[in-house]
This record gives C-alpha cells, sequence and structure tokens, in this order.
C-alpha cells in the first residue's frame, strides 16, 4: 500500500480495521449488491474475450473498478441521473439497459446508442471529462425544474486535470448544483501515472477549491464508495450542493484492449493490487456474515454468463447497419463534398 492508499474510508475490514455493517442496507440489499457486481464482472471479463474472437471493437476494461460503479448506483434512486464515462460503458446494466445493447456500442452499431431518458443514464463520454459539465447542467436543471431528483458523474484522475472538469466542478458548487462528482483514482492516465498528472497529494483536496466537501474512500470496498455517495446524495437532495468523492483504486488492467501496459507498469504493484480485488474483497465480507457461500456464488455468476451469452447472440443477430447512416444526422444541410463521398462510397459497395 503506497501513501495514495493511506487514510481511506473503509467499511470492509482491512486487517486493522473490523468490518462495519452500513446502516440502512439490510441482507437483502446487501446480496443485491453482490449480483450487481458480478454482472458487471462478468460484462466486463466476457468482453476482453469477444475483443480477442474479433465480435467487438477496441474495449475499455474496467476490471477492479467495479465497487465504483455498483456502490454509485445502489446509492442512487430509480429517479436520479448517471453521467459515465468509457470506463464504466456497461453501467447501465444496472438500470436494466440490455447487455446487448452494450456490446452493440463497442461493436460500433448504431444500435449501441440508447435513449438516456429510458434509463436516465447518459451516453458514454470518450472526450475526457466532458461528462463533468453535462452533468452539472443536467443536475442544475432538475433543480430548477423543482425535482428532488440528483446526478452523479464518473471520471478518471487524469480528467481532474482537464479544463472540462474545472468548468464542471466549479459551476455546480456556485449554483448549488444537485450533483455527486465520483472520481475513479485508478493512479493512470494511459500510460501516465499519478504522480506526473498533479502536484496535488489528494485529489478530494481540490474540492475545497470549489467550495464542496470531498470524501476519500477505499475504491476497492463497495460499502465505502456506497457510504459516501449516499452522503453526497444526501446534501444534494436537501439543496446542499455537490460533493466529491475520490474512490481510490489502482488500474491492473490494461487502459484497454489496444493498450501493452508492460511497457510502463510495475508487474509486482499489478499482482499485489489484484489481491485486493473488489468482487473477492466483498465476497469474503458477505461470506463472514453469513450470507454467501460458494453454491450461491456459483448461481449469481452463472446467471450473470447466461445473460452475456444471450447478449452477444442478440447483438450477433441484428442486422448489419446500412454503411450510409454514416452521412446521416451530422448536417442540416450536408456540405456538396459529402454527396460526392457517398457516391464513392455506393461504388465501392457496389
Ligand atoms: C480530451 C481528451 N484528451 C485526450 C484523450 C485521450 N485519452 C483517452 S483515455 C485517457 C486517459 C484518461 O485517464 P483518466 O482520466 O485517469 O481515466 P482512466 O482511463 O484511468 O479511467 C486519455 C488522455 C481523450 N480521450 N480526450
Ligand atoms: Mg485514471
Amino acid at each position: 500500500m503506497d501513501a495514495v492508499e493511506q487514510g481511506l474510508r473503509r467499511v470492509i475490514g482491512d486487517g486493522n480495521e473490523p468490518d462495519r455493517r452500513v446502516e440502512g442496507l439490510d441482507d437483502d440489499a446487501l446480496l443485491e449488491l453482490h449480483r450487481s457486481l458480478v454482472l458487471l464482472r462478468t460484462y466486463d471479463e466476457r468482453s476482453v474475450v469477444y475483443h480477442r474472437q474479433g465480435r467487438i471493437g477496441t474495449y475499455a476494461i474496467y476490471r477492479g473498478h467495479e465497487a465504483i460503479q455498483a456502490g454509485l448506483v445502489h446509492a442512487l434512486e430509480r429517479r436520479d441521473w448517471i453521467f459515465p464515462s468509457y470506463r464504466d460503458s456497461a453501467i447501465g446494466l444496472l438500470r436494466g439497459l440490455p447487455a446487448a445493447t452494450v456490446l452493440q456500442w463497442w461493436r460500433g452499431h448504431p444500435s449501441g446508442w440508447w435513449n438516456p431518458e429510458d434509463v436516465n443514464v447518459a451516453s458514454i463520454c470518450v472526450p475526457i471529462a466532458t461528462q463533468v459539465p453535462h452533468a452539472a447542467g443536467l443536475a442544475w436543471g432538475l433543480a430548477l425544474k423543482g425535482s428532488d431528483a440528483v446526478a452523479a458523474v464518473l471520471f478518471g484522475d487524469g480528467a481532474t486535470s482537464e479544463g472540462a472538469f474545472h468548468e464542471g466542478a466549479n459551476i455546480a458548487a456556485v449554483v448549488k448544483a444537485p450533483l455527486v462528482l465520483v472520481c475513479n483514482n485508478n493512479q493512470w492516465a494511459i500510460s501516465t501515472p499519478l504522480s506526473a498528472q498533479t502536484a496535488a497529494a489528494r485529489l478530494a483536496d481540490k474540492a475545497v477549491g470549489y467550495g464542496m466537501p470531498g470524501l476519500r474512500v477505499d475504491g476497492h470496498d463497495v460499502l465505502s464508495v456506497y457510504e459516501a455517495v449516499r452522503e453526497g446524495v444526501a446534501r444534494a437532495r436537501a439543496g446542499e450542493g455537490p460533493t466529491f468523492v475520490e474512490a481510490v483504486t489502482y488500474r491492473s488492467a490494461p487502459h484497454a484492449t489496444a493498450d501493452d501496459p508492460s511497457l510502463y507498469i510495475d508487474p509486482d504493484r499489478v499482482a499485489a493490487e489484484q489481491e485486493r480485488d473488489c468482487v473477492a474483497l466483498y465476497e469474503a465480507y458477505l461470506t463472514r456474515l453469513g450470507l454467501l457461500d460458494d453454491a450461491r456464488i456459483d448461481s449469481v455468476r452463472e446467471e450473470a454468463l447466461a445473460t452475456m451469452r444471450a447478449a452477444i447472440q442478440a447483438a450477433e443477430d441484428e442486422a448489419p447497419p446500412d454503411p450510409e447512416l454514416v452521412f446521416s444526422h451530422a448536417y442540416a444541410n450536408p456540405p456538396a463534398s459529402l454527396a460526392h463521398d457517398l457516391e464513392e462510397l455506393r461504388r465501392v459497395h457496389a
């Protein structure tokens, strides 16, 4: 454990501190959270395989970050909004978005674009931090309309160095937007380590500059993420404005399927981090509570695997998109050059 990970809030005991229970989470809720974690993990594991098999395109792996996504979703109500980054592409599964839809997104199929209002999950943002001002604006709009719904936005450590993060965090605090900003500090921005990204000792310290509280939690501990986000949600719903949550993790998987981290990452550190895997940590916690055993773990995993088998089948059964769609929807009055390009495309296809 290095300096970044010291003094983090935890619910799951770490050997020094004992396990805690989170107030308001009964046994059923704890087991539901486990199903969410396993569904996300299974989606991610299968996606890496589908990529290797050439069945989906480049994919941003989130192994080890499921606790942030599941903890966040469970701390929200269904009417609350979620703004994911590419790292959280499958978070909508926890809102009932079909896995086939998310797979289609990574297959470049137009049916991979869902209507955000169906699930209160915004489109995935790939340009770093651009989802932060989107989330701040929507949250502010909710408040202006008199709704008590809130929004939560996910982004990385690298995103906190972007102008869009600054602008979004700043305006959210000024207008007291009902927003929870959740930073997955996995200590890497592709091959740029945290130390080369920022001179701040702790990312949560940045919250002070915006005039909002900053919480730091162990991002491998799904319950500590849940607890912190729930605090932020309570503040937001009470009209007290945004909260920044820094969830400290470590990116022990490649940045994406197109990355070779062996060129820049320390394999011993990766192995040590994998020992603190978020799904295994939570399963051990539930087992200590007497809520989980191997048979239940197997059945939850089998259910998630069946979901994924059906999803890839459904995605691949769908008719391929019309390539001419590339030319649609970008311009009200397309420039003449596009007509020429479209003609050329038709000629090549013929
Ligand atoms: C505006 C912008 N600049 C650069 C990139 C290229 N890029 C893709 S991922 C990434 C790293 C982002 O790191 P972080 O915010 O920590 O998120 P993580 O990938 O670790 O989840 C960069 C720089 C981009 N997508 N968008
Ligand atoms: Mg990062």
